[in-house]
């Protein structure tokens, strides 16, 4: 029998025996478990950080008046909200749910990639860093101003901010790096390292929202990568892509960044969607409805997601009919996401439900997801949308978008699969006020703002008129709650982490939906004709 010497250069005499322990266990990794914990870890710190960032803005619009903040702090804050909650937090957790469940459930041994894997998970502290400075530089001398331009980033106000959007761009192009390496590994693993004898359509659907939302990802980040090269370009090696001086255009980085951001909300919310077939199935004692109509529904919202970026612009002035394309086609979307929504009620249909926390969640999510797609339809209407632009209606829209469809999905994944990954099982009796504290404190932070968005208050604004401030005062007091309901999230992941009750071999008793997603490999002749196959 051969023993295998790993030697990490501490000239050590004894065999070693195992895998690396401590620091290095985690520097080195190639180990998809791992690295799922440390993007799940990274992406819990970031919520936190963009949650900080969250509470502050509320705190300056609790009442009108205030000016806690400076006005350029304030847009700043705005801008580091969305990108460290965007590419920190929700993209991580869910490439962390990625790394943990993929290998698993097709049955390889690990990631195609793994050391890949590893340079994937690593370039994401080194890109916080960018976004940590590119956000505090401006506070030492002569670090020019702040990044007061949102995280749409758009010239010509991006052309004049100081050397923070330098640390920004570079972060971005980190972040897209990191993106595109992990798409490559899960698209890799997806092709080659399935069991033997598992097709594709017989993958669980949580494989294959990766796989969509992988090539999405390798589809449009090098957009972005480019547009924000061509600012990096106008600001300081004398292009004039962006500056109408020079001949270029400030609308065309629109188009550029709307190519990558409207795709960018269905590589947030598919993944979630992939957790939700998962969960559903489990929780109703059913087989999953519709197998077939969500592998194309993925596909239908890849392709038509990719043409409708437009919609973000209409108040740029484009033609007519540039405008009534991109009108019909954001609309045609609800209705592959729609099915999506409606395969999962048919899957509950007749179940014989119990709610646990992750299915809890799963309910609220299709409830809630479902209201963000109506007023999406609202906003994807030109003339109205010409009335709500840059309103606060967008951003209770894009809220009630993002919350249930990507961050409360990836809840529900932790909630679901942490006994797994852990062994313990988590206090359900925590996790269950954790759910309504969240889910009720989220409804009255962001509900109030479709009123006062429609009403007429802009938003990215420091400060606003006396009549928008009752629902302001509502909307910031349970955006309180809704910030400090996390803690009790971090309370419970961290008491499961150390210990509690020993998770059962079946830790959903009389689960169906498990049978299948978590195969402990079948007899190969039986994978493609087992009952729980059949769909
Ligand atoms: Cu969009």
């Amino acid at each position: 029998m051969t023993t295998t010497t790993l030697d990490y250069g501490h000239g050590h005499e004894h065999e070693d025996h195992g895998p690396p322990r401590g620091l290095k266990r985690w520097l080195f990794s190639t180990n998809h478990k791992d690295i799922g914990t440390m993007y799940l870890v990274f992406a819990l710190t970031m919520l936190f950080a963009g949650g900080a960032s969250a509470m502050l803005i509320r705190a300056e619009l609790f009442m009108p008046g205030l000016q806690l903040l400076d006005p350029d702090l304030y847009n700043n804050l705005v801008t580091n909200h969305a990108l460290i909650m965007i590419f920190g937090a929700v993209m991580p957790a869910a490439a962390g749910l990625a790394n943990w469940m993929i290998p698993l459930m097709i049955g390889a041994p690990d990631m195609a990639l793994p050391r890949m894997n590893n340079l994937s998970v690593w370039i994401l502290p080194a890109a916080a860093l960018m976004l940590l400075l590119s956000f505090v530089v401006p506070f030492f001398p002569g670090g020019g101003t702040q990044i007061n331009t949102g995280w749409t980033l758009y010239p010509p106000l991006s052309l004049q901010v100081g050397m923070s959007m330098d640390f920004l761009i570079f972060a971005i192009h980190l972040l897209g790096i990191s993106s595109v390496l992990a798409s490559i590994n899960i698209i890799v693993t997806i092709f080659n390292m399935r069991a033997p004898g598992m097709r594709m359509m017989e993958m669980p659907i949580f494989v294959w929202t990766w796989l969509v939302t992988a090539f999405l990802l390798i589809l449009v980040v090098p957009v972005l990568a480019g547009g924000v090269t061509m600012l990096l370009f106008d600001r300081h090696f004398g292009t004039s892509f962006f500056t109408a001086a020079g001949g270029g255009d400030p609308v065309l980085f629109q188009h550029l960044f709307w190519f990558f951001g409207h795709p960018e909300v269905y590589i947030l919310i598919l993944p979630s969607f992939g957790v939700l077939a998962s969960i559903i199935p489990t929780f109703a004692r059913k087989p999953l409805f519709g197998y077939k109509s969500l592998v194309g529904a993925m596909i239908a919202i890849m392709a038509i997601g990719m043409v409708v970026w437009a919609h973000h612009q209409y108040t740029v002035g484009m033609s007519l009919g540039a405008v009534s394309y991109f009108m019909i086609g954001t609309i045609i979307i609800s209705i592959p996401v729609g099915l999506m929504v409606f395969n999962y009620m048919a899957t509950m249909w007749r179940g014989s439900m119990t709610f646990e926390t992750p299915m809890l969640f799963a309910v609220a999510i299709l409830l809630m997801f479902s209201f963000g797609g109506l007023t999406g339809i609202m906003l994807a209407v030109v003339p109205a949308d010409m009335q709500y632009h840059d309103s606060m209606f967008v951003v209770a829209h894009f809220h009630y978008v993002l919350l249930p469809g990507a961050v409360f999905g990836l809840f529900a994944g932790v909630f679901y699969w942490l006994p797994k990954w852990t062994g313990n099982m988590y206090d359900e009796r925590l996790a269950k006020i954790f759910f309504w504290t969240n889910v009720i404190s989220f409804n009255i932070t962001f509900f109030p703002q479709h009123f006062i968005g429609l009403a007429g208050m802009p938003r990215r604004i420091v400060d606003y008129n006396v009549m928008f401030t009752e629902f302001n005062v509502i909307s910031s007091l349970a955006a309180f709650v809704f910030g400090l309901s996390h803690l009790l999230l971090l309370y419970i992941i961290i008491k499961t982490v150390r210990g509690g009750k020993k998770a059962e071999a079946r830790v959903w008793e009389g689960a169906k939906g498990l049978e299948w997603e978590l195969p402990s490999p079948p007899p190969f002749h039986s994978w493609t004709t087992a009952p729980q196959l059949a769909r």
